[in-house]
């Protein structure tokens, strides 16, 4: 990713404790009064950056943006997050991701936003995000695959996501298909979507919506949502779980690509929630009770009903009525 003078002001102060303006000119080839002209843009961006005329420029917080170079700072990935838009505000980061498809943006692109104003759910449900509390982002991938498996990226996703928000110490689980929980309570949610060209996929958008900071939810999801922070306690900062999930899922999409889903069965169960519970499933013909057995090679979900064991496809978990 080429840097911005910006970001090379904040490379530079992130090395050490303190950088005298004039150090900073030389290094970055500008005046120091342009110096003192980006210090204020970043103070006013949400850095906390304080100076004294001896030593010069000390960056003392970061703050919780979600900016390329506050995620840049955390991500090992080699292609996955190489590649960020950032915007304050948007309807929803899936419709700028299918443009950047369009558009023939490289794999590995993605689109983040601070306040997302009409996140979309799955069948056309809503995502609530409050500005500044949450993650919204959209990430591109165009994986070489059967059209039929593209739906195996949401389990792959979410295997990414449960284990890389369990390095924050939150005891996160996965609700087939595509749910974060903590405490029964929805987290994360995902969404996957996919473009397609003469029979094979050219693109495929996963969405992932995160509640971080919220401490409230509105009426219709306040008894079955959370947030890391409501459930944990701890501070976080966006770009590190963004990068964390991306720096994780690129091994898990590597795998995918390379072993199949078949690879991640078990390591899914261990992340489920209700495995080996009785679980009530909606399918658009009926309703089924039975215990939640696992998952197949496919992704399929598997559950022991009274007339014996039987796999959905597509189906939906009931935990909460009146979705
Ligand atoms: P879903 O259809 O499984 O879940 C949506 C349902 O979850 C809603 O109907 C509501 O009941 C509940 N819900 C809505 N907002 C929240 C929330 N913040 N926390 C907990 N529960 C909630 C899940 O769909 C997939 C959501 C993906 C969202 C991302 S955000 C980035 C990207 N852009 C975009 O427009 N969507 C994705």
């Amino acid at each position: 990713m080429a840097h911005s003078v910006r970001e090379q002001i904040l490379i530079a102060l992130r090395q050490r404790t303190w950088y005298s303006g004039q150090e900073l000119a030389e290094t970055l080839n500008i005046s120091r009064t342009a110096i003192w002209k980006h210090m204020q843009t970043l103070k006013e961006e949400g850095y906390q950056i304080i100076s004294n005329k001896k030593q010069g420029y000390q960056l003392v917080d970061e703050g919780d943006l979600l900016t390329p170079i506050a995620i840049e700072q955390w991500l090992t990935t080699a292609r996955l997050g190489r590649h960020i838009l950032h915007f304050e505000e948007l309807d929803t980061t899936q419709r700028i991701a299918h443009e950047q498809a369009q558009q023939q943006a490289q794999e590995g692109t993605l689109v983040v936003c601070d306040h997302q104003t009409n996140g979309r759910g799955q069948l056309g449900r809503t995502w609530h995000e409050a500005k500044n509390e949450g993650i919204a982002m959209s990430l591109l991938v165009r994986p070489d695959v059967p059209m039929h498996q593209a739906g195996q990226l949401t389990l792959v996703a979410g295997i990414a996501l449960a284990q890389s928000l369990r390095t924050f110490d939150v005891p996160v689980t996965i609700k087939w298909p595509n749910d974060i929980l903590i405490n029964g309570r929805k987290v994360a949610g995902i969404l996957t979507e996919m473009q397609t060209e003469a029979d094979r996929i050219s693109s495929v958008i996963i969405g992932i919506g995160i509640n971080v900071h919220h401490e409230q939810f509105p009426e219709g999801i306040k008894d079955r949502a959370t947030s890391l922070v409501r459930e944990s306690g701890r501070t976080f900062r966006r770009a590190e779980v963004v990068a964390t999930f991306l720096n994780r899922f690129e091994q898990l999409y590597t795998q995918w690509l390379e072993l199949g889903f078949g690879s991640f069965v078990s390591e899914w169960e261990t992340l489920a929630d209700r495995l080996h519970e009785r679980v009530t499933l909606r399918t658009r013909q009926m309703t089924a009770s039975g215990t939640l057995l696992g998952i197949d090679e496919t992704g399929t979900i598997r559950i022991e009903t009274e007339t014996g064991e039987t796999r959905f496809h597509s189906a939906e978990l009931i935990y909460w009525e009146k979705e």
